[in-house]
């Protein structure tokens, strides 16, 4: 199976790697709704998909930043096999497009330049009254609500349930798609739109999907692989290089 994908890989002319929180478990950040992911957690009344909507963010941002300090930033997390094998393709020539709906900022710490973040990151912030940018220590250096100098309330670049994604990325991602011969799905439910519409769309050659839990696109690949994907990519570097 490995060696099929290996030689899909070796072949194909355009990639897109489209990938989820799957593909950063083995870098010790949980996913939502993997086993031990953040969704199986029962820690309160109100649900994680709650607390993640750009309405609860306006009405209580301190409780926002409570839960989003808790449970999402990772900073020092590394980069796993998954991340570097992505890079180290990009690296050898490979006309590779990484599309993720992660908000961690590995694919770019492992080297990728080629990267689509469709959900924004979490090292990306900015003042909602003044548009002042800053970095992640803007989140992590602070307590509260982290605030701008001239007094604004400072917001994580990233996309809340209840907002838009942003036009540029998105028509990046279809265009990608849209020219790729080998689609590689990895670490990610697909229950996310737009994840679930842009593979759907997908018209080109082969389609791979590497997750541990089934998809509603299993029956449309050529291959499925259910094991960790940084397991799978580190077996078949060697193949390949
Ligand atoms: P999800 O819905 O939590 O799905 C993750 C999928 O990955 C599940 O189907 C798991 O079975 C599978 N999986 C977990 N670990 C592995 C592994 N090592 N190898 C293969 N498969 C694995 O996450 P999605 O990305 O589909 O949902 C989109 C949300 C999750 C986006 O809004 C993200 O911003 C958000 N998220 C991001 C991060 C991050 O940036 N690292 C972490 C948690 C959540």
């Amino acid at each position: 199976m490995y060696g099929e994908l290996a030689e899909l890989i070796r072949r194909s002319d355009k990639i897109v790697f489209f990938g989820g929180a799957g593909v950063s478990t083995e870098s010790g950040i949980p996913d939502f709704r993997g086993s031990g992911g953040l969704y199986t957690e029962d820690d309160g009344e109100i649900s994680p998909e709650e607390i993640l909507e750009t309405s609860y963010f306006d009405r209580h941002p301190e409780e926002f930043y409570r839960f989003y300090r808790e449970k999402m930033l990772y900073p020092s997390a590394e980069p796993n096999s998954a991340h570097l094998f992505l890079s180290r393709l990009e690296e050898e020539g490979k006309d590779i497009t990484v599309i993720t709906q992660n908000i961690d900022g590995l694919h770019q710490a492992a080297g990728s330049k080629n990267v689509i973040e469709l959900h924004g990151s979490t090292l990306r912030n900015f003042c909602t009254a003044c548009g002042k940018r800053f970095g992640l220590e803007a989140v992590t250096e602070s307590t509260g609500i982290p605030l701008c100098s001239c007094g604004g309330i400072i917001k994580p670049d990233v996309v809340l349930y209840g907002e838009s994604l942003k036009t540029r990325d998105l028509m990046d991602a279809e265009e990608a798609i849209a020219e790729a011969d080998l689609l590689i799905v990895g670490g990610t439910s697909l229950t996310v739109q737009p994840a679930c519409s842009l593979v759907a769309d997908y018209c080109g050659e082969e389609l791979v999907i590497i997750n541990k839990t089934p998809t509603l696109f299993d029956g449309y690949a050529s291959l499925v692989i259910r094991d960790p994907i940084g397991e799978v990519f580190e077996e078949i570097l060697d193949e390949i290089y």
